[in-house]
C-alpha cells in the first residue's frame, strides 16, 4: 500500500561542522527518508556510477578527520540536509524540483580531485577529496553552492556562459551562503566568504568573496559591457556584491567576527535590508522571473518585480533593491 522506510537519527562527527544529527535508515545507511531519501555514496576513488551507499554498524559516523573514509560523507551528508531544511523552511520549497524528490551525494571522486560539482544527468552532487593543502571540498558553503545549481536548472535554468553563467554561479554563491547562516552551527558560523574552510588556495584564503569580489584578485566588482567575457565564477562578482550590499550595506562592518568593507561604484551610502528578505527576493526572482537568457539588466528588472510581490512597489525593500544594483552599475 505504501512504501515504509523507519526514519532513523545518527551522530557524526564532520570535518567542518562539528557533531551533526544525520538523517539514517535501518541498519545503518546515510538515507534521509525524512528529506526525500537522500543518500550519501562512496565513489572510492571512482569517477562513474554510485559506487556503494554508506553503511555502519552502530549509527555513530566519522571521526573528524578524512582518514576516516565516513568524514567526508558526514560533511555531505548534513550539507544536503541542511539546504533542504533552508529550502523547504525559508524558501517554501519542497525539494529541488519542489517535487519532495531528493538528489544524492557522492563523495571520494577520483584521485586528489581538488573540486566539487553538481551534475543534472545524475541529478546528483560530487565531491573531491582535495590535494596538497586543499582540503576535502565537502564544506557547508560548498554542499549549499553545488545543490544550489540543481535549483537553477529546475527553475530559471540559467545558461552556464556570459551574463546569465555569471547570474548561475551567483545563486549557487548567495544560497550557498544562506545555508550556512540558516544553519547557524556553532563550528561554522555564517560568512560571506565561499570555501573559507577548505584552503583550496593552500594559503588560507577564501575561494571568493561577496563584500568586495575583487579581494580574489580576478572576480568583478561592478558591472561593465565586457563582465560577460569573464569566467562564470568572475562574473558572478557583480550579482554577489549585489547581495551583500542588498543584505548588509555599504561601507566596513563585522558579521560573526569577521571584518567586511563594502565599496559602491557611485559613492552612495547603503543600509542593508538583512539577509533574509534578500534571500527571500532574490529567490523570487529565480524562480519566477529569470529565465536562461537573463542577463545583468534582466536581473535587475526580475528582482524589482519580486521586490514588488513580496514587500510592494513603495516599499524601503523596493528601494533598496534599486539603490544596490545602481552601486554595482546596473541601471
Ligand atoms: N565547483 C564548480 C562549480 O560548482 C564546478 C564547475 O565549474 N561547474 O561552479
Ligand atoms: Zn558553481
Ligand atoms: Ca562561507
Amino acid at each position: 500500500l505504501y512504501a515504509y522506510e523507519a526514519i532513523e537519527t545518527g551522530s557524526g562527527t564532520s570535518q567542518y561542522s562539528g557533531t551533526v544529527t544525520l538523517g539514517t535508515a535501518p541498519s545503518f545507511t546515510l538515507t534521509d527518508t525524512a528529506r526525500g531519501g537522500h543518500k550519501t555514496y562512496d565513489l572510492n576513488g571512482g569517477s562513474t556510477g554510485t559506487g556503494t551507499l554508506f553503511t555502519d554498524a552502530d549509527d555513530v559516523w566519522g571521526d573528524g578527520t578524512p582518514g576516516n573514509r565516513q568524514t567526508a560523507a558526514v560533511d555531505a551528508h548534513y550539507g544536503a540536509a541542511v539546504t533542504w531544511d533552508f529550502y523547504k523552511n525559508e524558501l517554501g520549497r519542497n525539494g529541488i524540483r519542489g517535487d519532495g524528490a531528493a538528489a544524492y551525494s557522492r563523495v571520494h571522486y577520483g584521485n586528489a580531485y581538488v573540486n566539487a560539482f553538481w551534475s543534472d544527468q545524475c541529478f546528483c552532487m560530487t565531491y573531491g577529496d582535495g590535494a596538497g593543502n586543499a582540503k576535502p571540498l565537502t564544506s557547508l558553503d560548498v554542499a549549499g553552492h553545488e545543490m544550489t545549481h540543481g535549483l537553477t536548472a529546475a527553475t530559471a535554468g540559467l545558461r552556464y556562459s556570459r551574463e546569465s553563467g555569471g547570474l548561475n554561479e551567483a545563486t549557487s554563491d548567495i544560497l550557498g551562503t544562506s545555508v550556512e547562516f540558516f544553519a547557524n552551527n556553532s563550528s561554522d558560523a555564517g560568512d560571506y566568504l565561499i570555501g573559507e574552510k577548505i584552503d583550496i588556495r593552500g594559503n588560507g584564503t577564501p575561494l571568493r568573496y561577496m563584500d568586495k569580489p575583487s579581494r580574489d584578485g580576478s572576480s568583478a566588482d561592478y558591472w561593465d559591457r565586457n563582465v560577460g567575457r569573464l569566467d562564470v565564477h568572475h562574473s558572478s562578482g557583480v550579482a554577489n556584491h549585489f547581495f551583500f550590499l542588498l543584505a548588509e550595506g555599504s561601507g566596513a562592518r563585522t558579521v560573526n567576527g569577521v571584518s567586511y568593507d563594502s565599496p559602491t561604484a557611485d559613492g552612495s551610502t547603503l543600509t542593508g535590508i538583512g539577509r533574509v528578505k534578500a534571500y527571500k527576493i532574490w529567490y523570487k526572482a529565480l524562480s519566477t522571473y529569470m529565465t536562461s537568457s537573463t542577463d545583468y539588466a534582466g536581473a535587475r528588472t526580475a528582482t524589482l518585480k519580486a521586490a514588488t510581490d513580496l514587500y510592494g512597489a513603495s516599499s524601503a525593500e523596493y528601494t533598496a533593491v534599486a539603490a544596490a544594483w545602481k552601486a554595482v552599475n546596473v541601471k
